[in-house]
């Protein structure tokens, strides 16, 4: 008696289940695209991503993740995000300072000291806000992703003192902040798309780049470029982002289900994006690639004239994102 009393209740509840599952969830294929290849941080995340949306929506919801710039660059699809003819992607917050200003404050060199420092800030009121500059652009963000400090590498000499930059012609993310940055440490910035990256090196269009340790594995740019200097000069995050005009069409519940799997996938990105980070240093040299730090008296240098650009950056983003995002920077850095 009582167990057929419990098996009752447990069909009729598969039956709400099922309900509020069928009228809830369209079929949707979610294409899903970015920049690195497909053995990367990005891809690994992206598939994450892609599990738990189909697993949270029944199978209901797929997400083809797209990698290696086949759906285009960072601001090619951000284009297509716009128009609706895309629906997601994650790519560099610096890829969309032509279309939401205040993006570029991410792109302040010596932002942040550690990582402790950027989860707290992107994640915490600030990061919101930028974020949310996204919407009235045909943008909806998610969530922020690790890409990790960023590194100098290039295939002419060792760089020891700031002078050795002096005729590097240095690729570039495609927005101000990074070319005033490199134009103030003395180099040839060349702007260029990350798609375009690899071929410019090999190449020698131009000299160097500059990424984490973790794409200079992922993009095998130890091919074609044999010197690192640890320099960890900014953190640029990723930012995940999703089409609104096609965000407008979904059901709460969907909308729901991809909000939660971006924080999921958040977690499981910057673990593992650190944990690869650690591997990455030694993996280069034995990749061949010669690997030296700046003395510290250079790196100061580097510092001084970087803090030359900090008041461009202010004016860019308005001087109420640069307070807000220097407050909440020293605020977790008095804890
Ligand atoms: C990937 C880019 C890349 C970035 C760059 O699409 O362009 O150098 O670091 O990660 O967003």
């Amino acid at each position: 008696m009582r167990i057929r009393f419990a098996l009752a209740g447990l069909v009729a509840a598969l039956a709400t289940a099922g309900a509020v599952q069928a009228q809830d969830f369209k079929p949707r294929i979610v294409r899903f695209g970015y920049g690195l290849v497909d053995n990367s941080n990005q891809g690994r995340a992206v598939r994450l991503f892609a599990q738990e949306v189909e697993k949270a929506s029944g199978g209901k919801m797929k997400v083809r993740g797209i990698g290696n710039a086949a759906l285009g660059s960072d601001t090619q699809m951000q284009q297509a995000l716009i128009g609706g003819a895309q629906e997601m992607m994650v790519g560099s917050t610096a890829t969309l300072v032509g279309i939401v200003p205040e993006m570029a404050v991410w792109d302040t060199p010596f932002l942040f000291s550690n990582v402790k420092e950027a989860d707290v800030v992107l994640d915490g009121p600030v990061g919101e806000k930028v974020k949310a500059k996204l919407e009235p652009k045909g943008m909806v963000g998610l969530v922020y992703w690790e890409n990790g400090f960023r590194n100098l590498t290039n295939s002419k000499r060792p760089v020891n003192k700031l002078e050795d930059m002096g005729d590097i012609k240095l690729r570039v993310m495609q927005n101000n902040v990074f070319l005033d940055s490199f134009k103030a440490l003395g180099a040839n910035a060349v702007p260029l798309p990350f798609s375009e990256l690899f071929t410019a090196l090999e190449t020698r269009a131009v000299d160097g780049q500059e990424n984490p340790f973790n794409t200079v594995v992922s993009s095998k740019f130890y091919e074609v470029q044999k010197y690192l200097t640890v320099t960890n000069h900014v953190y640029s995050p990723w930012i995940v982002t999703v089409s609104k005009k096609w965000w407008d069409t979904l059901s709460p519940a969907e909308k729901k289900v991809l909000q939660d799997a971006a924080v999921k996938s958040r977690e499981f990105e910057r673990k593992d994006t650190r944990e690869e980070a650690t591997k990455a240093l030694a993996e280069l040299r034995t990749k061949g690639m010669q690997v030296n730090e700046l003395p510290a008296t250079e790196a100061n240098r580097m510092r001084e004239k970087l803090a030359s650009v900090n008041s461009g950056i202010a004016k860019a983003v308005g001087q109420e994102t640069w307070d807000a995002v220097n407050g909440a920077v020293a605020q977790v850095r008095g804890k």
